[in-house]
């Protein structure tokens, strides 16, 4: 074939494909905001660990340099440079330059990775402003540089190297990322540990040399998953003390499970396959809880744990349970919603066999623990029954029955939920003035009276027995437990209004740890916000104006020529119905915050922190993290 042609082609090709992913960006990396440009970093960092699990590799580093320019270097091989036989360049070059769609190009052994965009290095290039990447392998130091996608200098050798291993380093392309380029350590962090626990024996490094006395961090887990539960029960009282593991390969599906019971009501159930978490769970999920429910019958059975008439259902064994599957497969399906469910059905078998194997091992070996685990499921299951009979009395028939429910709910006349707001206020007398303040076409109110039931400390039973979360579901319309179903909402905005003061704060953290607990598909689809009602009023001859925080009033009076008379506000109640809808629930003037869920996995350990019962440690965190709990960001 003539060589010259097949070059143009070749070259037309790569223009094509970077073109692609600089006219759509978000098609490849998901957006260009924020999430986008640490995408980047996960790109190459995947890569790197891809090396390492093909057993290449024990060490990556990350630095975060001035400039939002990222360095990530891995011990592995090196990429290999030999001239590749089609496109007459180095391998490394066509790599970097060429869209391929995630382990086409390369060799057999390579890609593991398949996360939610396994689409490499190339894309980070064409989105970079610049791209260098610098090569150690036998003996020979190499370096090629590119700009926004496009091969700058040929690649170079540099001389002997006595080492082995791949750096890459990249400024992401302010014309791309036109929100921000910066980069949050925090972000990087907690990614780069979670990969630490998901990949066992790789030390990781991170650091952050923006500035002088910037944050490094290392991270290396021997134990991997096992060390992964430990650390998520860390803020719990556990069940037993060894967390419970086994791991095993079948084909080339390699299959880690690690779990451990504490003493609460929630479940905490993490499936990842090839180290991305699957929320929306897949056929991993579904064989470890099968396998769960089945093993542990069988245990209760065999020993006579259970009366005559008593078995386990699935939610019973799930009762205060951390865990975390970990699948590694070559050719991972997505399907769902989020293209976030594994789908591929053998991984089912899989899992099944490695935790029967692993688990029913462990209950013969440690038969006191065995029996603890089996009867507090069995204590989950007697008390779902309980529960059952409870649940029944807040399902809404009508919009006026329930428990005193007509009395407390001034509902909106609004039909539509997407239009509709429910505000949960806290106290008669705030309730009061939102209700006079309110515009009832759209806005609802559902005053609080007494506090908060800690659902944190409680099973189902004592949860819909509680009156405020009572009514709080019979607003909702959307059931609880089984019955859950986000699609009834009656309201896309559910607005969490209380007092800025402690009391206030506790009781935003019992409503959100709720939230969290057992309706979180609504924060997920992001329906929860919470208000921000003024600290102050400032009266300045006949005006009036509010002020948010300390900061923004001691500003305002800097700027100010008169003196302002200034009013804290202690509560809710302070204001009348006409300020507070002014302030705090008029769509044209108000503030809402809306409550995301970045990492669920954090999220959790933050409420059994918040919540749970370690008052000590949960002292030290509310002052170490002043700001962030008033915030609650969660
Ligand atoms: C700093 C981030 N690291 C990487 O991007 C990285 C990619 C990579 C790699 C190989 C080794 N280390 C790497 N680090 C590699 C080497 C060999 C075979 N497969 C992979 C080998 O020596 O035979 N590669 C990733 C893709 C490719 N290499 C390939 F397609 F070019 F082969």
């Amino acid at each position: 074939m003539d060589e010259h042609r097949n070059y143009d082609s070749n070259n037309i090709q790569i223009l094509e494909g970077l073109e692609a992913v600089k006219k759509r960006p978000g098609m490849f990396i998901g957006s260009t905001g924020p999430r986008g440009l640490h995408h980047l970093v996960w790109e190459i960092v995947d890569n790197a660990v891809d090396e390492a699990l093909a057993g290449y590799a024990d060490e990556i580093e990350a630095r975060i340099l001035e400039g939002e320019i990222v360095e990530v270097t891995d011990n592995g091989r090196g990429i290999p440079v030999d001239t590749h036989s089609k496109s007459g360049q180095p391998a490394v070059e066509t790599i970097m330059t060429t869209l391929h769609a995630g382990g086409k190009f390369d060799n057999d052994s390579y890609k593991v990775s398949g996360g939610l965009h396994g689409v490499g290095a190339s894309v980070v290039n064409a989105l970079s402003e610049w791209f260098e990447v610098e090569i150690h392998r036998d003996g020979t130091e190499y370096f090629q540089r590119y700009e926004k996608g496009l091969t700058q200098t040929p690649l170079e050798e540099r001389g002997p190297t006595n080492k082995t291993g791949t750096k890459i380093t990249f400024k992401p392309d302010p014309d791309v990322f036109v929100e921000s380029t910066v980069y949050d350590f925090e972000t990087l962090r907690l990614r780069i540990q979670q990969m630490a626990f998901l990949n066992k024996g790789i030390t990781f490094r991170l650091s952050d040399e923006r500035t002088a006395d910037g944050p490094s961090v290392s991270y290396h887990y021997e134990g991997g998953i096992r060390e992964y539960v430990e650390y998520l029960n860390k803020n719990k009282e556990l069940l037993h003390e060894n967390v419970i593991y086994a791991e095993g390969q079948q084909g080339e599906v390699y299959v880690e499970v690690a779990l451990q019971y504490n003493n609460g009501f929630t479940q905490n159930l993490f499936p990842f396959t090839n180290n991305i978490h699957n929320i929306e769970g897949g056929t991993h999920e579904e064989g470890f809880k099968a396998t769960l429910t089945r093993i542990l019958n069988n245990y209760g059975r065999e020993q006579g744990i259970f009366r005559k008439d008593e078995s386990l259902v699935g939610e019973d064994t799930r009762e205060g349970l951390t865990a975390i599957i970990s699948v590694k497969h070559p050719d991972p399906q997505f399907e769902g919603q989020t293209k976030g469910k594994l789908g591929n059905t053998e991984v089912r078998r899989v899992v099944s066999k490695v935790l029967s194997e692993g688990l029913e091992r462990y209950l013969l070996e440690n038969p006191g623990d065995a029996k603890t685990i089996v009867e507090k499921a069995l204590l989950a299951s007697r008390a779902r029954v309980a529960a059952k009979k409870a649940r029944e009395a807040t399902r809404r028939k009508s919009p006026l029955d329930g428990l005193g429910f007509a009395s407390k709910l001034a509902d909106c006349r609004e039909k539509d939920p997407a239009k509709a707001e429910l505000y949960i206020v806290e106290g008669d007398s705030a309730g009061g003035s939102a209700k006079q303040g309110r515009d009832s076409a759209f806005q609802a109110i559902l005053p609080l009276r007494g506090k908060v039931l800690n659902v944190e400390k409680a099973r189902m039973d004592k949860i819909v027995a509680n009156k405020e979360i009572v009514s709080m579901i019979q607003a909702f319309g959307t059931g609880i437990g089984e019955d859950f179903n986000p699609d009834l909402i009656r309201y896309h905005k559910i607005v969490i209004m209380t007092d800025a003061d402690v009391d206030g704060a506790h009781i935003r953290t019992l409503l959100l740890t709720f939230l969290f607990r057992h309706m979180q598909p609504l924060i997920e689809r992001g329906y929860v916000y919470i208000a921000q009602p003024p600290l102050y009023k400032m009266k300045i001859g006949k005006n009036v104006e509010y002020a948010f925080t300390e900061e923004e009033m001691e500003a305002r009076q800097r700027e100010l020529t008169k003196r302002a008379d200034i009013q804290r506000y202690k509560g809710l109640g302070e204001m009348n119905p006409k300020q507070l809808w002014e302030t705090t629930m008029n769509p044209e003037n108000r503030t809402l915050l809306k409550v995301s869920l970045e990492d669920a996995l954090e999220a959790d350990q933050l409420f059994s922190m918040l919540m749970g019962d370690d008052v000590a440690r949960r002292k030290g965190f509310i002052q170490e993290n002043a700001a962030y709990v008033k915030d609650l960001d969660i």
